[in-house]
């Protein structure tokens, strides 16, 4: 079996503002593209979340990891998050390593069971495949983790946008909730 040599490279993650440096590419997400992911509609258009990724090519021999850096804020009582996503080859692990900030990640298969861990500077996470997973932002300060997983596996956003979560994590009393999705299913 003949196989690509890659060069090995070593990348600084800054453990007090979560970016990776050298990054070979950044995304950003503002709010007014992600507004529908939210019960309300938000009124203005936000920086919600920074992904810095480290590039690898993208076969099940390599793993591609980046850090997030989510904002705090809330649209309603819904605290900032990602888009969320399962992998478009369902059966793809990943794991999540907390780096600063408190934040939930919740997890939910497409039979909607559901399940929310919570995250912490040091948390490792992992998620087996067939789980969607989306990160929120439960704190005051910005919420940083550093992800990897199977270089192959891609992002499906359309069953999300589709259904959502089972659940949301809101704001209740000035502490996170767990609540039910009331649009969760909807087309
Ligand atoms: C994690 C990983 C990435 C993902 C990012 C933002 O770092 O799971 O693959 O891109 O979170 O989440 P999303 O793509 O759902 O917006
Ligand atoms: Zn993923």
């Amino acid at each position: 079996m003949t196989m690509e040599l890659l060069a090995p490279f070593t990348a600084q993650l800054d453990l007090g503002s979560g970016q990776l440096d050298p990054t070979h590419k950044r995304i950003e997400r503002r709010l007014m593209e992600m507004g529908d992911a939210y019960l309300e509609a938000p009124d203005a258009d936000t920086l919600v979340y920074e992904v810095f990724n480290l590039q690898v090519p993208e076969t099940n021999a390599n793993i591609l990891s980046c850090t997030t850096v989510l904002q705090p804020g809330k649209v309603g009582r819904e605290y900032f998050m990602t888009k969320g996503h399962f992998h478009e080859i369902r059966d793809r692990a990943e794991v999540y390593v907390g780096v600063r900030g408190q934040g939930a990640m919740v997890l939910a298969t497409e039979g909607g069971e559901h399940e929310v861990q919570w995250m912490q500077p040091g948390s490792v996470h992992y998620i087996p495949g067939g789980w969607a997973h989306r990160s929120v932002n439960v704190g005051s300060e910005p919420l940083a983790f550093y992800a990897a997983w199977i270089a192959d596996a891609g992002h499906d956003y359309g069953s999300i946008e589709q259904r959502g979560f089972p659940v949301l994590v809101v704001e209740e009393d000035g502490a996170p909730a767990v609540v039910p999705n009331p649009r969760y299913g909807a087309a």
